[in-house]
């Protein structure tokens, strides 16, 4: 329970504490204190209240034996923490009051803290939103993940291209977590396999040790509190004493230096075999880590006999970067504990369930025989054992095997040892069943479940759109905060004038301060009467921001060709990161930057059209812009985004989305009504089709004068040298992987639509408010116990 829900701190007590931190936590007196040492003394305080309910919930767990949770995630893309803490202890006012007696900037304060950047993009996000949501349903649970020291890279932009900087959150205190020492863990990497009367022993040549970092993660109104450990690498040997008075420093660091590049950076650049090395160590050093714990937590809490371990450990792989989990656990528990193979995979998939995000072959990960050899040779030879139980026992053809063309095939891996499988999204379960794991799935049909993805609407709603929360408060009460399913209530107003201009205001509120940032940090002025469209992702061929800055170019033209005519005015924002070594998403992004500055700078257009890319994407920019959206872009090629979660928090903060029929949008618009959602483009189905006609994207652009004219500015050099675009363009004509081409018309057409519909305020108000009304589905609650019931059988 909350330290005592009836004993909320005033805010009087929150400033008394809050100086007590300053003082004798942060060593400062208030006359020197930087902002640093202020954000850092609230933190302190906020966390104090967090550790009464933590350690309650880990008592209870512990002492009425409850089946725990394990969520195991390369990536935890957590954002800033602090206020979505005092949010989510419902300390909002008394903390506004406190900073205000004790002379503070609560915005300053609030800004001050660095994104714990330690994900890429929605898996990451989403095991964030998960972790938040079994917190505030008191699902006993862990999240388990790398302590990356840099975490995903800063980007910035030089001459429109993207740079890339390593993040240095840690380069400061992180007043969040707790170490501990006392949980330390060694990993094994490499050696050899020595078999003695059946019984095998590895003897690993090289070893680190995991140390634990366990950040607490307080749910809606402070009930329960789980555990995000990170698990941080150090060495065995801390240093060489021995190389070190001999004079060679350099030497005796070695020993710490390389154990720590396994939790330096997340996304290690893997076109080498060290970086492949590296990612697949990263991989076995989280999911063995977790492993350990989680077993060493089991017997303390109920004895030696493992066959229980099923009834109390659910563990949820994120996708296939811990698949690893399998032969480990099956290891684990043969290797160490005496049990036999049988008993060992039958507990082990009894244990292990599996998230499928991606459908895209490139994103479903297979490692070398030889490298998995080299790695964790005993690994393999598990791996190949599984293999052939799963032949043995299901007769199944040699296609759909774990290890084929000296290639170990991680997704195979995964689904071979889990429980249940799921996809994140109707379409995307859909397609899992009848594409990447058809085979799998005719051989195990009620193996794969649907789970569609959801968010939180503490932070997605509550803590990123205030004016919107307040307004909703004010109109349907404040319970949709912990069941959003009441936002439903909302479909009462949305004939209302009063309710329909009030939520115009908030909207407006939003957007003027995203133009206020703009303007102070990009020099581009934004008329907050603009329609706000707004496309913020990972950049990535199928997400098909080149489509979108595409139809902005044509449209451009258009503009340009009749300066007078009853244009929209419109304000494009991009924002995403392109991975280091993907070209292709790098032009994009050159491009779309060399476009923004021709088109920003056009006297004829400029009131009518802008676009804006911040760089350097992450949660914090998320959350000032989608509140501020009017319309969200989710155009991807259908069939190819998963699901999406973006396209939810766009929902649920009342923009209206253009897009296709891919992902969680089919289910977005199901909710919404399709009267309220601009569709456009090809079905998965059709695209498909699409791709198999040769010679498709020469023969769309044919037919496509808007497309060609596009295309035609960029090759004439209208914004910027072409040549840095020969090669996208020559793609485009002759290959276009993702049907910018075949997809470009109608999108044209759609986005004049939306323009149209947009001069109508007060029905876009009304198609706003039923698209927040509608969105309760989409809230990580929902997600969770789907998971809790379908998967974990918990609670
Ligand atoms: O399930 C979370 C998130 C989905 O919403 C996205 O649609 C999906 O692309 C993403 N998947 C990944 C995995 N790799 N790739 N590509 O990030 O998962």
């Amino acid at each position: 329970m909350r330290p005592d829900l009836t004993e909320l701190p005033s805010a009087k007590s929150l400033a008394d504490q809050i100086l007590y931190h300053l003082t004798h936590t942060q060593g400062r007196g208030p006359e020197f204190a930087t902002v640093f040492d202020w954000r850092l003394a609230v933190s302190y305080t906020i966390r104090d209240l967090i550790v009464t309910p933590w350690m309650a919930g880990h008592r209870a767990s512990r002492d009425q034996k409850l089946k725990r949770v394990y969520y195991l995630s390369m990536e935890f893309l957590i954002g800033r923490i602090l206020e979505d803490a005092i949010i989510n202890l419902e300390l909002e006012p008394q903390m506004e009051e406190a900073l205000s007696t004790l002379g503070l900037d609560e915005h300053e304060i609030l800004d001050d803290e660095p994104d714990a950047a330690l994900g890429n993009g929605g898996l990451g996000r989403l095991a964030a939103c998960f972790m938040e949501s079994l917190s505030s349903l008191g699902v006993p649970a862990f999240g388990y993940g790398i302590r990356y020291e840099h975490g995903l890279f800063r980007q910035r932009f030089e001459g429109g291209q993207q740079v890339e900087a390593p993040e240095d959150w840690l380069n400061q205190p992180h007043p969040w977590e707790f170490v501990r020492i006392d949980y330390s863990y060694t990993i094994g990497f490499k050696g050899h396999v020595e078999t003695v009367d059946g019984q095998s022993t590895w003897l690993p040549g090289e070893s680190v040790i995991a140390r634990a970092y366990d950040t607490p993660v307080i749910g809606w109104q402070g009930n329960w509190a789980n555990t995000l450990r990170l698990w941080g690498a150090q060495p065995t040997n801390l240093f060489d004493l021995h190389r070190f008075n001999a004079g060679d420093y350099a030497a005796a660091a070695e020993p710490e230096a390389l154990a720590r590049t396994l939790s330096r950076v997340l996304y290690p650049d893997d076109t080498t075999d060290q970086g492949k090395e590296l990612r697949l160590k990263q991989e076995y050093f989280l999911t063995s880590a977790a492993l350990q714990d989680i077993i060493r937590r089991f017997v303390a809490e109920h004895g030696e006999n493992l066959a229980h371990l099923p009834d109390k450990v659910a563990i949820q792989l994120n996708d296939t970067h811990p698949a690893i989990a399998g032969p480990e656990l099956i290891r684990l528990l043969m290797d160490e504990h005496g049990l036999s193979f049988p008993e060992a995979l039958d507990l082990s998939r009894r244990t292990l369930n599996y998230t499928n995000h991606t459908l895209l072959p490139e994103a479903l990960e297979r490692w070398s025989t030889w490298l998995m050899g080299q790695v964790l040779p005993r690994h393999l030879q598990i791996i190949q054992m599984i293999d052939d139980d799963h032949r043995a026992s299901t007769h199944r053809p040699a296609h759909v095997a774990i290890v084929q063309h000296d290639e170990v095939r991680m997704g195979e891996l995964a689904f071979i040892m889990a429980g249940k499988v799921n996809g994140v999204s109707a379409l995307h379960t859909d397609l899992v069943r009848s594409t990447v794991f058809a085979d799998l799935h005719k051989l195990h049909p009620d193996r794969i479940v649907n789970e569609t993805n959801g968010v939180t609407p503490r932070r997605w709603l509550r803590l990123a759109n205030p004016p919107l929360a307040r307004l909703l408060d004010q109109t349907i009460g404040t319970g949709w905060t912990g069941d959003l399913d009441q936002l439903d209530g909302l479909k009462a107003h949305a004939a209302d004038a009063a309710f329909l201009e009030a939520l115009r205001d908030a909207k407006r509120q939003n957007k003027e301060s995203l133009s206020n940032g703009l303007l102070a940090d990009l020099g581009v002025k934004a008329d907050p009467d603009a329609l706000f469209d707004v496309q913020v992702k990972r950049m990535h061929e199928y997400k098909r921001q080149l489509l979108n800055i595409l139809e902005t170019i044509a449209l451009w033209h258009r503009i340009h060709a009749s300066p007078n005519g009853d244009w929209v005015p419109r304000l494009k924002i991009f924002g995403g990161k392109a991975a280091p070594g993907y070209w292709i998403a790098k032009t994009v992004i050159h491009l779309i930057n060399d476009v923004a500055r021709t088109i920003n700078d056009d006297p004829v257009t400029s009131k009518y059209l802008k676009i804006a890319y911040p760089p350097n994407y992450n949660v914090s920019m998320a959350e000032k812009l989608i509140p501020a959206a009017d319309l969200s872009e989710q155009i991807s090629t259908a069939g190819k985004e998963a699901s999406g979660t973006g396209n939810m928090k766009f929902t649920m903060n009342g923009a209206l989305t253009i897009g296709t029929l891919d992902g969680a949008n089919v289910e977005i618009r199901d909710l919404v009504g399709p009267e309220n959602f601009f569709l456009f483009g090809l079905t998965a189905e059709e695209a498909a089709q699409e791709k198999a006609r040769p010679g498709h994207a020469r023969l769309a652009i044919e037919k496509s004068e808007d497309m060609q004219v596009a295309l035609q500015l960029i090759a004439e050099g209208r914004f910027g040298r072409p040549e840095h675009y020969y090669a996208l363009l020559d793609r485009t004509w002759n290959d276009d992987p993702f049907l910018v081409a075949s997809d470009f018309d109608d999108y044209f057409a759609c986005q004049r639509r939306v323009d149209a519909a947009y001069k109508d305020s007060r029905d876009w108000d009304r198609m706003s408010t039923l698209n927040i009304a509608s969105s309760g589905f989409f809230s990580s609650d929902r997600t969770i116990r789907g998971y809790m019931k379908d998967i974990w059988k918990v609670g």
